[in-house]
């Protein structure tokens, strides 16, 4: 009798592999992008279109700088001051912060979810060109007249009686567009993270970068229909004789301010909320240790996006309304501390006893933790009504909201790009550039906007092109001048950075930072096809358990994972 063979009873798992097979090299030529449907290319247009927008921004930013460095100034007229403002806030937000955070979500989102591409790849194409074409409308404006009526264009300021010109139409324009684009994307995002996951990466096994981009998508599908209304409305009131806001014919100028705010506020987390993910995916990875608090950060985004939609008229309490309505909006403001202080909480637990590795891309998220930490203390602030009666239009606010979008997105943003640009490039930024960026950035953002609290409380008014000497205001102006250049500085160092380190910058390999998430499974920049194969998810840190297995079943101590500093030996440079 033939003796039967025994099968193995031990299964051997594969080894992933980290290369990925070759595929057709990308074609090349400025064509080959204009047409791309790559959701990584797309990605990496609209970081470079939006970093453009962020450049103009900031341009504009300065010179509204230096009409106020000193009192009674007539650098700029009052027109041309009116304009800056108007092109600054609403580049900043719609063409800046906005979108910048659809670039990295196009780029990571199906890495992180081991995805080949987007769910709608020509629609993300879509996406991209609608904000190309919104930010044309807008600056082709420059040419004729570009808006006065701030990035919130109250009526009846925005109506034809007070602005006639054609400005207040292209950033009509611009909404329609950008939102469309944004509504479109979000779309694309939520199709994608609800069905295109590697296999057993369940929602509890989601990165929290791609729950805060699904938050962020979810967001935005409730609030762009409402300002994408309101904008219509306004359209219309100025051009086909209607008088939605036109109180002398039965209309309400008080209607736009609720469209706009209950758009407006949900906004504010749809800038801050991806910012939140990318820190959530920074810190455990800098300091050795997984994230604290995984569900309860999770849970939070949710909470928070919730919570925000309530919200939108602590940002109407000069308006007359019934005190019940103010106290209303009032406490459900306070509620928003409670999930953004669990999250504050969770990440320095994180950090608590970690090992950490002090990268440009940490220091960023630590700044970060900080700033944005005392612009949420001033928000409880102006969230009570009787004091913002106080402070409502002064500098007090502008300060209070640059250090939540500067804190919240800005630092979060440059965190993001320090971590994901030797993905996206295959190559490391420079961290002694970035380190002097970085310190630049902090120093001279709150010189910049520290001040700015005491001139409010002074009496300074938002949105006036000049001032008289009186009290503290020619100096606090002065110093809070001096801080946006030592800020810009900061800024150019970066962008410095990128232009040298994108050719030159060391050689990053496919994991330069030991991280916990699966873009890292990939070669840097990843092939066209992201992945050769897709390992099956066992937790939310796919990248550790995959790491465990190839030193489990090789022996080697050090698999063929470089760490950062490595790799830039093996490339002869000095990072
Ligand atoms: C780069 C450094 C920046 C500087 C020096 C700066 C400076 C200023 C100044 C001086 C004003 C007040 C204009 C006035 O009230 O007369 C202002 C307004 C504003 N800024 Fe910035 N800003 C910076 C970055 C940003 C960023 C990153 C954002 C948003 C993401 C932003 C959003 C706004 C908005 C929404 C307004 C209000 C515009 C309006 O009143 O309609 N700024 N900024
Ligand atoms: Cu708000």
């Amino acid at each position: 009798m033939a003796a039967t063979v025994e099968a193995p009873t031990t299964t051997v798992e594969p080894i992933p592999q980290v290369a990925a097979r070759k595929v057709d090299a990308p074609a090349t030529g400025w064509t080959s992008w204009v047409t791309t449907t790559d959701h990584k290319r797309i990605g990496i247009m609209y970081l470079v279109l939006t970093f453009a927008f962020f450049i103009l921004g900031g341009v504009e930013a300065l010179l509204i700088r230096l009409q106020l460095a000193v009192p009674n100034n007539d650098l700029l007229t009052p027109q041309t001051y009116n304009e800056l403002f108007t092109m600054h806030g609403t580049t900043m937000i719609f063409l800046f912060v906005v979108p910048v955070m659809a670039g990295f979500g196009n780029y990571f989102v199906p890495l992180m979810i081991g995805a080949r591409d987007m769910a709608f790849p020509k629609l993300n194409a879509l996406s991209f060109w609608l904000l190309a074409a919104g930010g044309l409308v807008f600056y082709a404006s420059i040419f004729f007249s570009p808006p006065e009526c701030g990035w919130t264009c109250y009526s009846p300021l925005s109506d034809t009686d007070y602005l006639p010109s054609g400005g207040v139409d292209a950033w009509i324009f611009l909404i329609h567009l950008t939102g469309l684009s944004s509504l479109v994307g979000a779309v694309n995002f939520y199709a994608t993270i609800a069905n295109m996951r590697a296999p057993g990466m369940g929602w509890g096994r989601l990165p929290l970068f791609v729950w805060a981009i699904l938050t962020y998508a979810v967001l935005l599908i409730l609030a762009l229909p409402v300002i994408a209304a309101a904008v219509t409305l306004l359209l219309t009131d100025r051009h086909f004789g209607t008088h939605f806001y036109d109180a002398s014919n039965g209309g309400s100028p008080l209607l736009w301010q609720h469209l706009f705010w209950f758009f407006g506020h949900p906004e504010v987390y749809i800038m801050v909320l991806p910012g939140f993910g990318i820190i959530s995916e920074v810190l455990p990875v800098f300091s050795r240790k997984p994230i604290f608090g995984y569900k309860a950060i999770a849970a939070a985004t949710l909470v928070i996006a919730f919570l925000g939609l309530l919200v939108w008229a602590h940002h109407m309490f000069s308006t007359p309304s019934p005190s019940l309505v103010l106290v209303f909006f009032m406490m459900s403001s306070f509620l928003i501390a409670v999930p953004t202080g669990v999250k504050i909480f969770n990440w320095i637990a994180t950090l608590w006893r970690g090992t950490i590795t002090y990268t440009t891309s940490l220091l960023f998220a630590v700044g970060f933790i900080g700033t944005f930490l005392i612009g949420g203390i001033t928000g409880i602030f102006v969230a009570v009504f009787p004091v913002d009666w106080q402070l409502t239009d002064t500098y007090f606010v502008v300060a209070h909201f640059h250090y939540v979008l500067m804190g919240g997105a800005v630092f979060t943003i440059f965190s993001g790009l320090y971590y994901w640009f030797p993905k996206m490039t295959g190559r490391l930024l420079s961290e002694p550039l970035g380190k002097a960026s970085f310190w630049l950035m902090l120093i001279g953002f709150h010189v910049t906007f520290l001040v700015q609290h005491s001139a409010g409380m002074e009496g300074m008014p938002r949105r006036v092109y000049e001032y008289s000497d009186v009290q503290d205001l020619a100096i606090l102006n002065l110093i809070s001048t001096i801080g946006a250049f030592i800020l810009g500085f900061g800024i150019l160092l970066t962008l410095i950075n990128v232009l040298i380190s994108v050719k030159k910058g060391a050689v990053a390999g496919p994991d330069p930072w030991k991280a916990n998430t699966l873009e890292w499974f990939t070669q840097s920049p990843p092939p066209v096809n992201n992945f050769d194969s897709v390992p099956r998810i066992r937790s939310v840190e796919p990248m550790k358990d995959i790491r465990r297995q190839v030193i489990a079943q090789t022996g080697a101590p050090e698999p063929a994972y470089m760490t950062a500093m490595e790799a830039g030996r093996l490339a002869g440079d000095g990072h």
